[in-house]
């Protein structure tokens, strides 16, 4: 049996990548990995919550009010980020507007975090797996002042670590510093992530497409060519892939890095950007896939060089396996 190697240990031992290394992002993402497994704990206890001890909005037996898991994850890693003393803001998915930190020590800090706190909103009541996903940012403001809007507005290639947890069969942090991707598995019987999947790449290729094809008469043209591609057995594997699609982004994305596949949820008619936010979905999660050897588009260009606009702009997203990415955009063209 090999040593087990926790997060904590792995962060410090990498801490040396970084030059001008000052531990601050280190602590950073070690207050993620926290927060992450109190969110862990209540996703566990969520069916719970719902049929036994009240459902959410309701008020439980002790008398207090139930709040919606995905309310209770952002206030917790708000929390982390607001105590830890490294980042001067924040921007959630959850929130309208982004959050600038006022206390003296956060106004120091040195990064801003953008996050979707617990992504797969559909299936947090119906009992299937869930994420949180995260992007963080050197601050581009003076240090000492307030986070500003500047600061969240970076285009994706300016990430310095991005990451999701994904709170499945069981609970895993997966996250880049730039330097490769890493997993780690929460032990819950001593409550540590341990690196289990280290150095992941994505395969090449894979035969598993992932997308609502409830919507597929209202894409791109493009789309259907690709779709019908995927059922052929003219294409690459010949014979058809398997359609998988969790409509939890964190879940489908990690299986696809793991086995090789694509993501795509594009634009239609009625949605022409898609669904997925760039700033708290796309963004992370295409660091992520390009680290690991993948490739993250809008079916025409890079996500990563995109200059966000707004806070919540949503765009066509298509990421996983390079082949398999760049073979649906030659179908888009
Ligand atoms: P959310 O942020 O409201 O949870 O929406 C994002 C989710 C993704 O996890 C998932 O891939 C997609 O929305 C599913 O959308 P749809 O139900 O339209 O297929
Ligand atoms: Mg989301």
């Amino acid at each position: 049996m090999s040593k087990v190697v926790t997060l904590n240990e792995f962060i410090l031992d990498r801490q040396a990548e970084f030059p001008f290394a000052s531990g601050e992002l280190s602590r950073l993402l070690s207050d993620i990995a926290v927060a992450a497994k109190i969110v862990s704990r209540d996703v566990r206890k969520a069916g719970l919550v719902d049929h036994i001890l009240g459902a959410h909005g309701n008020t439980n037996v002790q008398g207090e009010e139930q709040q919606k898991l995905d309310v209770v994850a952002d206030e917790q890693f708000i929390k982390a980020f607001e105590n830890g003393g490294e980042v001067c803001g924040i921007a959630s998915e959850e929130n309208d507007d982004y959050v600038a930190f006022t206390s003296e020590a956060a106004k120091k800090g040195k990064y801003v975090v953008l996050f979707d706190p617990l992504d797969g909103s559909s299936n947090i009541d119906v009992n299937v797996s869930i994420g949180t996903i995260f992007s963080i940012y050197r601050r581009t403001s003076d240090l000492g002042s307030e986070a500003t809007l500047e600061d969240m507005l970076q285009a994706g290639d300016k990430q310095i670590a991005a990451g999701y947890v994904l709170y499945g069969s069981s609970t895993m942090l997966v996250y880049t510093t730039g330097c490769g991707v890493n997993g780690f598995t929460l032990d819950p019987s001593i409550g540590e992530f341990c690196l289990s999947h280290p150095n992941m790449k994505m395969p090449e290729t894979g035969r598993i497409y992932a997308m609502n094809e409830g919507n597929i008469d209202i894409c791109n043209p493009g789309i259907k060519d690709y779709v019908k591609y995927c059922q052929s057995f003219e294409n690459d594997k010949g014979a058809p892939y398997s359609g998988r699609y969790i409509g939890s982004l964190v879940a489908d994305f990690h299986r696809n890095m793991i086995k090789g596949g694509i993501y795509i949820y594009p634009g239609t008619t009625t949605s022409p950007e898609g669904k997925l936010r760039l700033l708290y979905e796309c963004n992370p999660l295409a660091f992520i896939a390009e680290q690991a050897g993948g490739l993250a588009t809008t079916g025409f260009d890079r996500i990563l060089t995109i200059k966000p606009e707004r806070l919540h702009q949503r765009v066509p997203f298509f990421v996983g396996s390079k082949k398999m990415v760049e073979k649906a955009m030659s179908l888009m063209q």
